[in-house]
């Protein structure tokens, strides 16, 4: 390591941005180190030094046209790179509140541009992942990140599997030894941090979940476990198509609703309608919603929250003008009224081999779907698993008994690749958050593909996401 390195190491011990004791980390876990990098900022002459180390140690090879830090603690390193070296940077908003006015990303931008991510400090590579799905989604290309230290936590492996290569200027057990070998920690010291490196190196699953969501048992694995045949199906296409992802298709008309399936249905693996917002419903909707379904080979889930008795809710599903039992592979239904709307719903849509999922919990912000009331969803299902596939969640990981019986299927709304909100109390989470923090198998997704520039590639985007959340709890 050069003398500049080790004197960097041996500043940052100075201003205690590294500190030795028994620290509790974020996700639940005891550290014997803990780094804080937000002080850099009250010394300037060292976030200077960080700033032009950390450029100098790219390879050559790697070029950009742009350059975006993960907030918070890497938005000054960015600035000053930026203004040193004079390259346009991005800035990423952590959370939109309104989502029809504000912009994920910050700055002038041209797609295809390429943006070199900066950040201070990489575990698992879940706010790497976080800042480039947006970056992404906006049209830039996003292959490298650099980053003052590597905790060697999972990060390296977790981002590559994302398309991104990792720099880091620093590894963790490079700056413990330099700090032994000047003196400033004990031989001890250094071993319990390697030993803590060690333990955890392989168990950092994105979205920090260390230990509690690897190992879950596979989408394919769970087809067998269904006992619904649209159940089986639904988790046999996901695995098909690597997809955990349903698109929310609420436009404004059904011709709109029929281009924008044909175009993103290689993506999905159901979609998901609301029919009665369409105005030029006529009733070949369902068939030729059902061919282009059949196509591209993903499920038909109708929104339509059934609430009442099971007498009205047969009626509601067979007749009207929209007949949902004939095109709708899936619905859902509140159990607000009794166990009665799931016998109803049953005797009409079991012979035709659908499925129902349960509204367990809701996105939007004060709902009443929680505790006793998710509980009651649970013992439903478990009472109809003929029928009954699963259930809209936004976080089954917190369910006591969790994670539930696999041969349920969770499917949850309130998905955006930055979280926030709308001005209507809908609340959103990323994709990593809820198919890796939150235990969830589906993401559901609105506006954050119809409202995108290019909604094809906004689509694929939350397809890798989603996909890379799940297949890295897999493991
Ligand atoms: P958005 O544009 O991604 O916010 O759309 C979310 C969709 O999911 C929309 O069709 C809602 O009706 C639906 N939804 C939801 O947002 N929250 C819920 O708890 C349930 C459904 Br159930």
């Amino acid at each position: 390591m050069s003398t500049s390195m080790e004197s960097l190491i041996l500043q940052l011990h100075e201003i205690s941005a590294v500190k030795f004791g028994n620290f509790k980390l974020k996700s639940g876990i005891s550290s014997p180190i803990y780094i804080d990098l937000r002080l850099i900022v009250s010394y300037p002459k060292l976030l200077r030094l960080i700033s032009d180390t950390i450029i100098s140690s790219l390879p050559s090879t790697t070029t950009y046209d742009v350059i975006c830090g993960v907030p918070y603690t890497a938005l000054p390193i960015a600035t000053v790179i930026s203004t040193t070296s004079d390259t346009p940077m991005l800035m990423r908003r952590k959370e939109i509140k309104d989502y029809g006015t504000s912009k994920a990303i910050e700055g002038a931008f041209q797609a295809n541009q390429t943006c070199l991510i900066v950040e201070d400090l990489v575990t698992s590579g879940t706010s790497v992942l976080e800042t480039a799905a947006p970056l992404r989604a906006a049209g830039l290309k996003v292959t490298d990140v650099v980053v003052l230290i590597d905790r060697e936590q999972g990060g390296r492996a977790n981002l590559e599997a994302n398309g991104i290569t990792l720099h880091s200027m620093i590894k963790l057990t490079d700056m413990v030894r330099v700090l032994r070998l000047k003196g400033r920690v004990s031989e001890e010291t250094e071993a319990m941090v390697l030993k803590f490196l060690d333990e955890n190196n392989k168990v950092a699953a994105v979205g920090g979940t260390v230990g509690k969501n690897v190992g879950r048992v596979s989408y394919g694995k769970r087809a067998e476990l269904a006992k619904n045949p649209t159940g089986k199906r639904l988790f046999e296409i996901m695995v098909n198509k690597e997809s955990n992802l349903c698109l929310s298709a609420d436009v404004n008309t059904a011709s709109e609703l029929l281009a924008l399936a044909e175009k993103i249905g290689p993506e999905i693996c159901m979609l998901k309608t609301h029919v009665d917002i369409l105005p030029d419903f006529t009733p070949d909707f369902g068939s030729k919603l059902r061919a282009i379904a059949d196509k591209h080979n993903f499920l038909i889930f109708e929104d339509r929250k059934f609430a009442d008795i099971g007498n009205t809710v047969t009626m509601q599903y067979e007749g009207g003008i929209f007949h949902i039992l004939e095109w709708a592979d899936i619905v859902n239904c509140h159990i607000i009224s009794g166990p009665g709307i799931v016998d109803g719903l049953k005797l009409k849509g079991l012979p035709c081999g659908r499925g129902l999922l349960l509204l367990a919990e809701m996105s939007s912000a004060g709902n009443f779907a929680k505790g006793d009331y998710t509980a009651a969803a649970v013992k439903i299902a478990e009472d109809h698993s003929d029928f009954v596939i699963g259930f809209i969640s936004v976080n089954p990981a917190s369910w006591p008994g969790a994670p539930s019986n696999p041969a349920f299927i969770h499917a949850t709304p309130g998905v955006q690749l930055v979280k926030g909100g709308d001005d209507l109390g809908q609340q959103y989470n990323t994709p990593i958050s809820v198919i890796s923090e939150r235990g969830s198998d589906i993401i559901i997704v609105g506006r954050g593909i119809i409202k995108a520039a290019n909604p094809v590639d906004a689509a694929r985007e939350y397809r890798l996401q989603g996909w890379n959340a799940y297949s890295v709890c897999c493991k």
